[in-house]
């Protein structure tokens, strides 16, 4: 039988300039979910990528004193170094400069003309050149972008449109028939009521003043403008129209996309607009997280606002950076990102909590047994209920990553990781130490101890790359005993090497320290 698929995205971004804490977090939170569906047994493809064309690369390009394609390969570059420092598993990673995204992308820009889906016409609007949008004279907020509040320039030229205003019926029924369709619940009004009820107009799609863009073939002076472009890098990655389209019959529709909260508008309204005239499947969701911001507003390439991946993760680790990501902030939220905040986070669940944990555990298996337990012992008091709490974890994790509740899955692995500490004060293993006819009670509890972090740690893996196999080596968990399904079991650990205390997994920060330099 083939395996259940999962398909998951995240936007492609803009290689403007280089990517911020803002982009990592999107990606982080898809690589984690890819993690953990390919632990449960999927066939995952997780794609990511690069968005090239534009006004916006030309200009940046051409102050640079480069042709755009070289601007943006330079940039990719960088992007592709960060996310392998960032340990993202993606599947692959699309550009929109490959040449068989623009070939895909010129076929469905002649079927969707040839369907009179798309029609030439006149252009007249405002347009906001940083943030690549037209709006309308309601749109704009005191005369200026209502996206980022800069000027905007009037616009006129002849363009071809997108009949996306025949799509609204479709699109309000479909929204209406499939609760799980837009996540959070609050993205879902906020489409209806602020876009589809009002009622939408149809989509300039193509553009004549700039030519850094796919050309449309039959009409060779315009290129087709971006959102056309960059909403089909999600069929096009899967080889949609081309000669081997094994992967597009295989993986869609998509489970998810993973987008930022600005560009939910993209995805639920012009995307699946565009999916009906294509006669295609909808994705089966749309999840809109929120921003991160920094005191002061939303972190943006072109504001010089930003927080750099590459200097956090040097300084801290990379299982930091991702668990504060994926912790600090409710998954569909905004949230303040500070220096303070990710100390307090390292200092307290990283080095604390569970750091301390392991190397007690640890230390005290060396301490009394050598370094090598004897077995399950003695079972005793305490001992039921710490079971029961932990056996109670992966489902309760699994049920919250399905939701993409990143911080509250990460929430209850901790409430496990704390009732684990409690077991120690519970049962005070040096007491139990000091008398030698209670050796067999002191074995049992070091060992619920050890099965305890085995269940945590496998259940890290998604959101930690690398701090598990920091913690098998250290307890010597063996392979065999670290498979997902074991994390719903008790008893799989194996005492058949002896443990090897090792380095601190999470240090500790010096706050004040930190906070001067
Ligand atoms: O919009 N907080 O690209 P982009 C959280 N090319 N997420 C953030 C963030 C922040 N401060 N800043 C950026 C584009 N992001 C288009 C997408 S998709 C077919 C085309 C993340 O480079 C978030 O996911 O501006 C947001 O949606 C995305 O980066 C925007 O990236």
């Amino acid at each position: 039988m083939s395996r259940k698929t999962f398909y998951i995205t995240t936007p492609i971004y803009y290689p403007s300039g280089k990517l911020h804490i803002g982009h990592s977090y999107t990606t982080v939170a898809a690589d984690a979910m890819a993690r953990y569906k390919r632990l449960q047994g999927y066939d995952v493809m997780f794609l990511t990528g690069t968005d090239e064309h534009g006004q916006k690369i030309q200009r940046v390009a051409a102050e640079n004193g480069v042709t755009p394609k070289e601007y943006v390969d330079n940039i990719v570059s960088g992007i592709k170094d960060l996310w392998k420092m960032m340990k993202i598993t993606y599947d692959k990673f699309i550009r929109t400069t490959d040449e068989e995204h623009v070939a895909t992308v010129q076929k469905i820009f002649r079927m969707l003309y040839d369907k009179g889906d798309i029609y030439k016409s006149e252009y007249e609007g405002w347009y906001c050149t940083p943030c690549e949008s037209f709006w309308t004279e309601t749109q704009l907020v005191d005369g200026k972008c209502p996206d980022c509040g800069r000027p905007v320039e009037r616009t006129r030229e002849e363009s071809y449109f997108f009949r996306l205003s025949k799509y609204q019926d479709r699109l309000i029924k479909h929204i209406e028939e499939n609760p799980d369709f837009i996540q959070p619940v609050s993205r879902r009004n906020e489409m209806l009521n602020n876009f589809l009820r009002p009622g939408l107009e149809d989509l300039c799609v193509s553009r004549t003043s700039f030519n850094w863009g796919i050309p449309v073939t039959f009409d060779e002076k315009h290129v087709v403008y971006v959102w056309i472009d960059a909403l089909s890098n999600y069929i096009t990655a899967l080889g949609y129209l081309s000669d081997n389209d094994a992967a597009f019959k295989k993986y869609w529709p998509a489970d998810v996309h993973l987008v930022g909260k600005e560009i939910v508008r993209f995805h639920t309204i012009i995307w699946p607009a565009m999916l009906m005239a294509l006669d295609l499947p909808l994705p089966k969701q749309v999840f809109g997280h929120g921003w991160l911001v920094l005191e002061g507003g939303k972190m943006s390439k072109s504001k010089g606002n930003v927080v750099d991946p590459v200097v956090l993760i040097e300084k801290y680790g990379l299982d930091a950076i991702r668990y504060f990501l994926l912790r600090e902030v409710p998954f569909g939220a905004d949230g303040v990102f500070s220096n303070e905040a990710l100390i307090n986070r390292i200092n307290s669940d990283l080095a604390n909590d569970l750091g301390n944990l392991v190397s007690r555990t640890v230390a005290m298996i060396k301490k009394y047994f050598d370094g090598q337990l004897p077995g399950q012992g003695e079972e005793g008091e305490f001992d039921a209920d710490l079971k029961k709490e932990l056996l109670a974890l992966k489902p309760k994790t699994e049920e919250l990553l399905d939701n993409l509740q990143f911080s509250l899955a990460l929430t209850e692995i901790w409430k496990a990781i704390s009732r684990t500490n409690k077991y120690i004060d519970e049962t005070m293993p040096w007491v139990l130490a000091k008398d030698e006819s209670r050796k067999g009670r002191l074995a049992a509890v070091l060992y619920n101890l050890a099965e305890s972090i085995r269940i945590v740690s496998i259940l890290l893996q998604p959101f930690m790359p690398e701090t598990p196999a920091k913690i098998w080596n250290q307890l010597a968990i063996d392979s065999d005993e670290t498979g997902w399904e074991s994390a719903g079991q008790w008893g799989v650990y194996k005492p058949t090497r002896p443990v090897q205390p090792g380095e601190i997994i999470f240090p500790r920060i010096d706050v004040e320290k930190e906070l001067e330099s």
